[in-house]
Formats: C-alpha cells, structure tokens, sequence
C-alpha cells in the first residue's frame, strides 16, 4: 500500500496578509510540516495564473506565476515535496482541482506511482481543496481529508462547513492530523 500527500495550494496570497486571504490559512503550516515525514510521496499543487485571465473576473489578481504571492510560505519544508502540479496557468481557465494541472497530469502521476491512497490538506476548503478531493473520489482513489490542515476564504461560514459535507458525501474519508500522528 502506498500513500501520497497532496498539499493544496499553500500559497502566501492565500495565507493571511496575501492578495486572496483566508483569515487563517498560516495555521495549516506547522500541521503540515509535522506530517510530511509519515508519507511515502508528498507532492503539492500551487495556483499559477497569467497576469491576464478572465479568472480574475470574479477574484482578485492572485498567485501570478513566479510572483511572492504564488511562493509557498517560507517556513512550509518545501525540501519534502518531490513533485509540483500547477493549475489555472491558462487565460481562459480557473484550475480550481489540481487534477487540471497543466506541467504535468496528477492521475497519471499518482496511478504511475501506484499510490492507492490520497491525503489533501491546504487551501481552500471551498474552492480548491474541494475540487480536488472531488475529482480524487472520481479517479477512483482512496481519498481522506485532514480537516485539522484545512483552511478556508470563511466569506460565509455555511459555505465553509458545507465544503466538508460535500467531500464526505461524495465518499472522502475526513479525519484529523492527530489520526496520523497518533
Ligand atoms: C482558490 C479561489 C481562486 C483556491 C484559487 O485555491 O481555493 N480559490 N483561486
Ligand atoms: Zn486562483
């Protein structure tokens, strides 16, 4: 059995202080940073949009590739991830799932690695975070969400909430971080 970590989108425009902020999307770091060791693969996607893209039509300008926003934060152990899936690179695409990653295809990638199951953490649990976890469950893998590394925009509390009701009910397994730990 092999398992991957899949860090969403642990972007500083996303952490607070960035250009697209959840209000606290710094706490998933060190939660993240303590589990990257109990993996066998651990791989992230990051947000990495045109300067000009109709995306911006309904956010922000956010996580411009190459620019700080887009950066990881500093003291996320970027050194651990072996693989970055980037997303929403076209001018006429939001890549809210990192299966619609563009430099390289995420199911490919994890079937090629045999991975059989699929940790997502990262940001954001309304948008990004859900899309993905969706498409994980379509891909067939076995899925589980580390709600505890989980961060979300919170413009509606409901809509926060609602993100997880979605992944489970689509059969993402959710637990906590103290679940791997121990
Ligand atoms: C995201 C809104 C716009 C996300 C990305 O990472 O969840 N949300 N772009
Ligand atoms: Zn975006």
């Amino acid at each position: 059995m092999k398992t991957a970590l899949l860090i969403v989108d642990v972007q500083n425009d996303f952490c607070p202080g960035g250009a697209l902020p959840t209000p606290q999307g710094d706490r998933v770091v060190p939660v993240i940073n303590k589990l990257m060791d109990k993996f066998d693969l651990v791989i992230a996607s990051r947000d990495w949009h045109p300067e000009d893209t109709i995306h911006f039509n309904r956010w922000p300008v956010h996580c411009v590739k190459e620019s700080h926003g887009a950066d990881f934060p500093a003291d996320l152990k970027k050194e651990k991830i072996i693989q970055i899936f980037e997303k929403g690179t076209g001018s006429k695409d939001d890549g809210y799932s990192a299966f619609e990653a563009t430099n390289k295809n995420l199911g490919g990638y994890l079937k090629e690695k045999e991975v059989d199951e699929l940790y997502i953490l990262g940001l954001t649990a309304e948008y990004c975070v859900k899309s993905t976890v969706l498409d994980a469950l379509k891909y067939g893998f076995k899925t589980l969400v580390i709600k505890d590394a989980v961060e979300g925009l919170r413009q509606n509390e409901d809509d926060f909430e609602n993100a997880f009701d979605e992944m489970k009910n689509a059969g993402a397994i959710i637990i906590t971080s103290d679940d791997i730990n121990g």
